[in-house]
């Protein structure tokens, strides 16, 4: 698989001449200033795509082209909005991108409860933990019936904590939560924003009545109409997994498991409706068999993340080193690089480590806990690359 890596545009601290250091050949990034639902211009585009070449580098995958809420939620604007996908994936398509990470998940993408996890080792990692999440749902969010979706035992747990918490820790809670890990990913809550849990609300209240099977219908409709562009532009549209792959804040998920998947893929049989196998997202579903999952779909896998977590007791989760954890990486590398050699992949969410901690990188995008995850990846792929040599011999 190529090797690529999220780059954040000029305002990352780290450079496009920085990535070619540590041997990366492509680049995934976004136009990060566009709003969600607006036109991505040919010239902005062509402007991104230079700079990037300029540094002897390609732009191998967009990550992500947003798709507006109002689309998820079925809005009367979503037929524009929808019209401005297609255009943005024409101009996409005519300069030359041709896969594209997306996402369907309702108000909110990745949940953890902790950024700065630390380890024994010192380094320190992504945590969700279930009881901290159902403090921020039930007693900060004051969400309409959240306590029914928690057990007895973990509203007894929740109560306890929650008083234990200082102002300041509720606080730290809501910028983890909503903001920190949402405003640098095309969100609306973005750091600064004042009210963020009153805006929070509004948005996971635009959903109400909108089940599985309804979010289902408003994929399917969106799908009915960008597929055949995508087509024509030969574009793989890779739809990214839930994170995590269970429902939260009463909200609908339908990217979490094999079938949801392959109602996905089979909904609209193309090529060019494809799936971004984020091995991470997925090994935090206790329902998921990883490697399984990728040898069942490999065919319409356009993009790989290569990560892993650690399940927890208690429904809680971590993100594991890429060599241990229920991603199973050396097995899902095994298999992609079989039947996909040719699509790019990235390693995501590295730990904080060293000099790492020093610096504002965006949750989970460190440098060197990323070049760490990197080197394994690598490692891993050159074994099972010579592997494979041997076999054909
Ligand atoms: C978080 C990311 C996600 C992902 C989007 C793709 O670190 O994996 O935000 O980029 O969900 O659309």
């Amino acid at each position: 698989m190529i090797k690529t890596w999220r780059w954040f545009g000029k305002k990352d601290g780290i450079t496009l001449n920085m990535l070619r250091q540590i041997g990366v050949e492509g680049v995934v990034t976004a136009l990060y200033d566009i709003p969600p639902g607006e036109v991505w211009s040919t010239e902005i585009i062509d402007e991104l795509k230079q700079t990037i070449e300029k540094a002897g580098l390609v732009w191998s995958v967009v990550e992500s082209l947003p798709v507006a809420e109002e689309i998820k939620y079925a809005a009367p604007s979503r037929d524009s909005l929808i019209d401005n996908y297609k255009e943005s994936l024409t101009n996409l398509g005519k300069a030359g991108v041709k896969t594209i990470c997306y996402n369907f998940m309702p108000a909110i993408d990745w949940v953890r409860t902790d950024l700065n996890y630390l380890l024994p080792d010192g380094t320190s990692t992504l945590y969700f933990d279930k009881i901290r999440f159902a403090c921020f749902d039930c007693m900060i969010l004051n969400r309409p019936g959240a306590e029914n979706e928690y057990s007895d035992d973990e509203i007894e747990q929740m109560n306890q904590l929650y008083k234990e918490m200082t102002i300041a820790e509720k606080e730290a809670l809501i910028d983890t939560i909503i903001v920190k890990t949402q405003g640098f990913i095309h969100r609306n809550i973005t750091r600064g924003n004042s009210i963020p849990v009153v805006e929070f609300r509004k948005q996971v209240e635009k959903y109400k009545g909108i089940d599985k099977e309804l979010l289902r219908e408003n994929l399917y409709y969106f799908l009915q109409k960008v597929i055949p562009v995508a087509e024509e532009q030969g574009i793989m549209l890779c739809i990214h997994p839930d994170d995590p792959p269970f429902p939260v804040f009463g909200l609908p998920r339908i990217v979490t498991n094999a079938d949801d998947i392959d109602w996905i893929l089979q909904s609209i049989p193309s090529r060019s409706n494809g799936l971004t196998f984020c091995a991470g997202s997925l090994s935090a579903g206790k329902q998921n068999d990883v490697p399984a999952l990728a040898h069942q779909f490999a065919d319409r896998v356009g993009f790989a993340h290569l990560r892993s977590t650690q399940l927890l007791p208690g429904g809680n989760f971590m993100e594991a080193s890429h060599l241990e954890g229920n991603g199973k990486l050396i097995e899902v590398i095994r298999i992609l690089e079989q039947a996909r050699p040719d699509i790019p992949m990235r390693v995501d969410h590295g730990r904080l480590m060293l000099d790492d901690k020093e610096k504002d990188y965006n949750p989970g995008y460190s440098l060197l806990g990323r070049m760490v995850a990197l080197a394994q990846v690598e490692g891993m792929m050159a074994v099972i690359r010579k592997e494979n040599e041997i076999t054909r011999q």
